[in-house]
């Protein structure tokens, strides 16, 4: 029988409404929801890929266990008792804190991810806990922690309201946007520039999206933060600041202003290799539009000065008046979000509470840098990590030096992969703990509903009913809390237990809060009213009911719930973005604080990087995404792979004559953690000087079921790296703008 079902798309940030139909529990096609609240109908050949995605053949259906040497199927109550002896041998022997925590990108695409890994790592009581955050955005959580005193208040641009979007280091037209969950960047693109509005991008690479643009800005890698300072002292030399309404909710603007006072254009022009009246022009193009924001993603995250640079970013959208006004910077407010208090100062941001054991790198978020993860597992001594548990995660591919940490996983007394492919990282695992495909999955965006350039509120049920043998994922992650406390199957206890645990923390949080529409009330009888067939629905129907449009259980008979988000398969728009300073601050002064004492200290060491300059003949790496690819697990679909998806060396021309490389040719690429052969491909879309290369390639290892990745399998562009060039701040890896060496392979 024939049917269609709707469910939003888990593949990327843009979180697109799709109709599939389903024939016979398949997949057989997949469009976009022209009725979505959010998406009004847009897709992507990811999203259109849907089916063949969750019907790969080489998903696991069976969990896995290490008998022998091997892994080999068995069942959910082996494979969780092995897991509940494999920890607690381990914990036995060395405590909580032997046993690291790995949690990889898709926990931010699944319900499980967005509930769980909290709870977990609270059972383990372990602060070795590492996410794909220090591969990314960590940067940006630290700078927005220091300025706004909470490291997750993200501003988004306003896209559908801007005049000018300036864009620094993001190619949202093949990313598909991140930090700013929007679908269809490209009508939006498209449509500021048909209302009047410019679009300026900064990127060493000519992308498709800075071929969309009014204006191209190349710069040397890495060197963005300077730019962006120059920007800032362009404002106040010419007395171009202007935050208007924002004024007495900033702090710390003189010092801004003497922190960039060195930083002029022409100091910085030949560091950045950009022209100073080019920068000059940034500014005051910046400062003259009526409504405009700058944005920054990958490229000014992960990257040498990754922290500095998003400081930066937010600093110039508020000198020039565009933090949190229509058309700026804006604060979402989600619909799971905590709902607003009075102002109140907060605590601020700080980092440090503890530091990684072998670099003695200091915690940020409660995150140890994914870079260090290697270190910890294979250098002796006391308080290594002896096991790990690994959520979607694939840092063998995805993080600094993947032979090292092949190694070093190897060596680990006991290993579990939450994945549904044995893939790179995951054939080291002792257990492999397999989630549904998406179809069989509900769907929630906890993380990207808190970066939407909307508000909007919507919910996918399963479409697909769960296939025999398979156990949902956030019920996966419950029996995984359970075991590594050590009550495993046979202990009796109920994995609900484990969503009622978060329940009742949050009710009695809840009730004991004077600002809370539930303050007061009975914590049993407000459990009791909770709705939803299953543990992670009711904690879903408490977060909206607790949330800002929320019912409070009663308080607001007109407010949200599970059961009417549920009414609205297509979604409840919520309205554009509204001003939420000073709500929003969580500052000691309860001010935007514009000079922070970190930023402040590590602007010596990019005052030093621009009197070091570049050298005329030195190479820079840095990475590109591919429309048809996703990070290292998209590989696997003959749909989405092929033709310019390629692990190819991208290299000017004028580079390509200098080395001696020929298009088409291998060429031998060498950085501080090794080397690696790829195909070169010469294009003037790139400046010269810089070498690019996409990451999440290097399915070649053995072990793996992953059948059509290995017939193409690319090399492992991280394999360059050796772990030790991160952004001080954040202890994020520098991915983007680090030294290589190419030749050609004879
Ligand atoms: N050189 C270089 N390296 C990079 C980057 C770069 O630009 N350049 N980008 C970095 C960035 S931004 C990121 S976010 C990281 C990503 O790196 P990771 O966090 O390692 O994420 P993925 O590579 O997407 O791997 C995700 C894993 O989750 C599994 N998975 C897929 N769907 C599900 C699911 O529904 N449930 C579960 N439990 N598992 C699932 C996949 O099989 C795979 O093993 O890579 C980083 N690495
Ligand atoms: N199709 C597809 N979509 C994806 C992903 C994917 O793998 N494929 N991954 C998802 C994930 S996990 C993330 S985090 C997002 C990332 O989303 P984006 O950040 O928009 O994506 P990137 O392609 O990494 O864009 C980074 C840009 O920075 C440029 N760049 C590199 N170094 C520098 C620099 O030093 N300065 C400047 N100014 N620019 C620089 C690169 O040339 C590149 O164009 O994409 C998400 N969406
Ligand atoms: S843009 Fe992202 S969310 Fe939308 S269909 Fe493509 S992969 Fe899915
Ligand atoms: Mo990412």
């Amino acid at each position: 029988m024939t049917r269609t079902a709707l469910r939003i798309c888990p593949l990327c940030e843009a979180t697109c409404g799709l109709t599939l139909t389903i024939d016979d529990d398949r997949v057989t096609h997949a469009r976009g929801d022209r009725d979505d609240v959010f998406s009004a109908g847009f897709v992507c050949p990811k999203g259109a890929a849907f089916g063949a995605l969750d019907a790969d053949p080489d998903r696991l259906r069976r969990p896995l266990v290490r008998r022998d040497g091997r892994l080999v199927e068995t069942g959910w109550d082996e494979a969780y008792a092995a897991v509940a002896a494999g920890i607690g041998a381990v914990t036995g022997a060395h405590g909580g804190e032997a046993v690291g925590v790995v949690l990889g990108n898709p926990n931010v695409h699944t319900m499980a991810g967005g509930l769980y890994p909290a709870q977990l790592i609270g059972a383990l009581r372990t602060r070795s806990v590492f996410t794909a955050s220090t591969l990314d955005q960590m940067p940006k959580h630290v700078s927005c922690g220091y300025l706004f005193g909470d490291p997750n208040a993200i501003p988004v641009p306003d896209l559908d309201r801007t005049d000018h979007l300036l864009l620094i280091g993001a190619n949202p037209l093949v990313s598909n946007g991140s930090l700013a969950t929007a679908a269809d960047f490209p009508g939006k693109l498209k449509a500021l520039r048909r209302r009047g509005g410019r679009l300026v991008v900064v990127d060493p690479h000519r992308t498709r999206t800075a071929r969309a643009a009014d204006r191209h800005v190349a710069p040397r890698p890495g060197t963005d933060a300077a730019l962006l300072l120059a920007m800032i002292q362009v404002l106040f030399a010419e007395e171009l600041t202007d935050p208007g309404d924002l004024a007495p909710h900033l702090s710390g603007t003189a010092d801004v202003c003497a922190l960039t006072a060195e930083f002029t254009p022409e100091a910085v022009a030949a560091y950045c290799d950009v022209p100073a009246d080019v920068i000059r022009g940034l500014a005051r193009e910046l400062a003259a539009a009526e409504r405009a924001v700058v944005y920054g993603r990958l490229g000014s995250t992960a990257v040498e000065f990754g922290t500095l640079a998003s400081w930066a970013v937010d600093v110039l959208n508020a000198l020039t008046g565009n933090l949190d006004r229509p058309g700026g910077a804006m604060f979402p407010l989600a619909a799971t979000a905590r709902a607003p208090r009075p102002p109140r100062p907060g605590k601020g941001f700080h980092v440090g509470r503890w530091h990684s054991r072998v670099s003695g790198h200091p915690e940020v978020k409660g995150e140890l840098p994914a870079a260090a993860l290697a270190e910890e597992i294979d250098t002796p001594g006391e308080g290594g990590l002896r096991a790990l548990v690994v959520v979607a995660a694939n840092p063998v591919l995805s993080a600094p030096d993947g032979q090292r940490l092949d190694r070093a996983l190897d060596g680990l007394d006991f290993m579990v992969s939450v994945d549904p492919y044995l893939n790179e990282t995951s054939r080291h695992a002792d257990v492999v703990l397999p989630p549904p495909p998406p179809a069989q999955s509900a769907h929630y965006d906890f993380a990207f509903s808190t970066l939407a350039v909307r508000n909007a509120v919507r919910y996918s049920p399963p479409a697909v009913a769960l296939a025999d043998g398979l156990l949902d994922e956030p019920e996966i992650h419950a029996r995984l809390v359970l075991a590594v406390l050590g009550q495993g199957p046979g202990q009796g206890a109920d994995p609900a237990l484990v969503d009622e645990q978060a329940v009742v923390r949050k009710l009695t949080m809840e009730t004991g809060d004077p600002h809370s529409p539930v303050h007061g009330r009975d914590i049993a009888e407000l459990s009791a009213a909770l709705d939803g067939a299953t543990g992670y629905e009711r904690r879903l129907d408490m977060m909206l009911r607790l949330g800002p449009y929320g019912d409070g259980f009663g308080a607001d008979p007109e407010g949200l719930s599970l059961a009417k988000v549920r009414e609205r398969p297509h979604g409840i728009d919520l309205g554009p973005l509204r001003p939420r300073i000073p709500e929003v601050l969580r500052t000691p002064s309860g001010t935007v604080e514009l000079a922070p004492a970190a930023v402040v200290a590590d602007v010596p060491r990019l005052r030093a990087a621009v009197a070091r300059g570049a050298r005329s003949d030195e190479l820079v790496l840095i990475g590109r995404r591919h429309l048809r690819s996703n990070n290292s697990w998209m590989h696997n679909v003959p749909a989405l792979t092929g033709g310019s998806n390629r692990c190819t060396a991208q290299v000017h021309p004028d580079d390509a004559a200098r080395l001696g490389l020929a298009d088409g040719a291998l060429a031998l690429i060498k950085g501080d953690g090794g080397e690696i052969t790829a195909a070169v491909e010469i294009t003037d879309a790139l400046r010269p000087g810089v070498v690019s290369v996409p990451h999440g390639w290097g399915h070649d290892r053995d072990g793996t079921r992953l059948t059509e990745a290995a017939r193409e399998p690319g090399a492992n562009v991280n394999q360059l790296l050796d772990g030790t060039r991160l952004d001080p701040l954040s202890g994020t890896a520098v991915l983007n703008g680090f030294p290589i060496r190419i030749e050609a392979v004879r």
